[in-house]
């Protein structure tokens, strides 16, 4: 008998989606370029399970019933457009193909065009939630040939996280929208791992806390409504973990020097593209940037000095106060990737992106799981044409009321000498979207004055330029 679902590539994440989907009653086909993994795989976790291993792609594609759902899961880039190609001339016209991968979405854009043409059909949809996300439900971003979604539909809907308001997957849209979608979620948890790493920088070296009482602080938060999350629940349990070979808590012996792979860079390469601002998912990206030049940062310690001691007021009212801070910050930083998903779906995928669909679906499944994100999808629903989530009733009162102690938390950080580019990158976002003028009228006179690049008036209509004598 022909089995239902097809999936290529058994390294990390293919291997639990395939077992995901098997345990949700649909009869599975694997292959894997190197035989040696699939044979592993079935004597392994599949033993026993109805899964067909195959050791050809001819055999792959034979195995499968029509129209054929094949996923494929391995590296993103070159190695998606060669299994691609080795599968067309072997499989027929309504066929689909699904690529999991972490694709660039110009490249998914590029392959559903191509698949479409030829007669066959393309999702490509992001995938988050790493291994255990994979094996026991992801949140999945499906994007590309509408109708290749709605045939899949049974199978994403089962196998993805489900929580309260149903399973983490929906049609995102045409073309590469899905892994845009997911482009931008990684660009946010970025954003969100950042702002955690300042609160526990101040915590720990402002405040002196040490790792039980980051561990008491992080779990306590874990329980408010703001921030439960998944990040800030790893993070308390982080400071619980205890190096085997120094004795001391891991996370000290950790070295501080963090890598950024595709995804961040390509959410702030589209943000310039679109002319939306981003500024703490930039923050975010450049922490990591300049955490990486370690040893030159070692030897620039010991020349450039700055300010340094610790905080001296009350503790407690300081732990609250950068509470306060991360989640002003936090809502800054989502309000910013909601409105660059918003942009790219007007100018790049035909104003079909759901905005609160895309806060839904993160709600399980994937490592920016939260609560708030319920607050996100409410707002949206409120109000599709939200023009920034710092408007919306559910986050506007917040901050208004908490923006005294992010203030304070950042002057505190300035006074102490510790960086906090992501909080800072926030709270300058919201004043800076908050003011009615700011001082690009003089941007303005500089460009009109060395390049006559003209300008427009306070008191004519937009869109009509003057220029001024300026010598
Ligand atoms: P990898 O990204 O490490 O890719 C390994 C797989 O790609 C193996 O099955 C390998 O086959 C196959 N492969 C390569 Br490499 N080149 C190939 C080629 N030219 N033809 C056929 N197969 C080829 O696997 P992963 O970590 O499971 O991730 C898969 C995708 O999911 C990636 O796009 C990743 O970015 C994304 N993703 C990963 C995570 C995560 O937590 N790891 C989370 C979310 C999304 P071989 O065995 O023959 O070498």
């Amino acid at each position: 008998m022909a089995q239902s679902f097809g999936l290529i590539g058994l390294a990390v994440m293919g291997e639990n989606l395939a077992l995901n989907v098997e345990r949700n009653g649909f009869p599975i086909a694997v292959y894997n370029r190197t035989s040696a993994t699939t044979e592993k795989f079935m004597a392994e976790r599949a033993q026993g399970k109805n899964v067909k291993p195959t050791f050809t792609l001819e055999e792959f594609v034979q195995s499968l019933e029509r129209p054929r759902k094949i996923m494929i899961m391995v590296k993103a880039g070159a190695p998606v457009d060669a299994v691609m190609n080795q599968l067309k001339p072997l499989i027929e016209e309504g066929d689909m193909i699904i690529d999991g991968g972490n694709s660039l979405y110009t490249d998914t854009e590029r392959r559903v065009k191509d698949m479409e043409s030829l007669g066959f059909r393309f999702v490509g949809m992001g995938v988050s939630g790493g291994e255990e996300g994979a094996l026991n439900g992801p949140s999945l971003m499906p994007g590309g040939t509408e109708a290749a979604y709605k045939e899949i539909e049974p199978i994403v809907t089962k196998i993805a996280a489900q929580v309260d308001d149903g399973p983490c997957v929906t049609y995102i849209g045409p073309g590469g929208s899905g892994h845009y979608v997911k482009m931008v979620h990684n660009g946010i948890e970025y954003g969100d791992m950042q702002l955690i790493a300042e609160a526990y920088d101040l915590l720990k070296n402002a405040a002196g806390l040490n790792h039980e009482q980051l561990h008491e602080v992080f779990s306590e938060w874990n329980t408010t409504d703001e921030l439960n999350s998944f990040l800030i629940e790893i993070t308390a349990n982080i400071f619980t973990k205890m190096d085997d070979e120094t004795g001391l808590p891991l996370v000290d012996v950790i070295l501080d020097a963090a890598g950024q792979k595709g995804t961040g860079r390509w959410t702030v390469e589209s943000a310039l593209d679109l002319g939306v601002s981003i500024p703490t998912i930039i923050a975010a990206v450049n922490a990591r940037i300049i955490s990486s030049i370690k040893e030159e940062r070692v030897a620039a310690s010991k020349v450039l000095t700055g300010p340094s001691g610790k905080y001296d007021g009350d503790l407690k009212e300081f732990v609250n106060m950068v509470r306060d801070a991360l989640y002003c910050s936090k809502i800054c930083s989502y309000a910013q990737g909601m409105a660059l998903i918003g942009k790219a779906s007007k100018e790049l995928f035909e104003s079909k992106v759901d905005l609160g669909e895309c806060a839904r679906i993160w709600k399980g499944g994937c490592i920016i799981r939260a609560g708030f994100l319920g607050k996100i999808k409410h707002a949206f629903d409120e109000n599709p044409d939200l023009p920034n989530l710092l408007l919306a009733p559910e986050f506007k009162q917040t901050i208004l009321d908490r923006q005294d102690s992010w203030r304070q938390v950042l002057m505190t950080a300035a006074k102490l000498g510790i960086p906090v580019p992501a909080f800072s990158a926030s709270l300058d976002y919201f004043d800076s979207y908050r003011r009615d003028r700011l001082p690009q009228n003089l941007t303005q006179a500089q460009r009109d004055y060395f390049g006559a690049h003209t300008y427009e008036r306070t008191d004519k209509p937009r869109g009509e330029f003057a220029h001024a004598e300026w010598f």
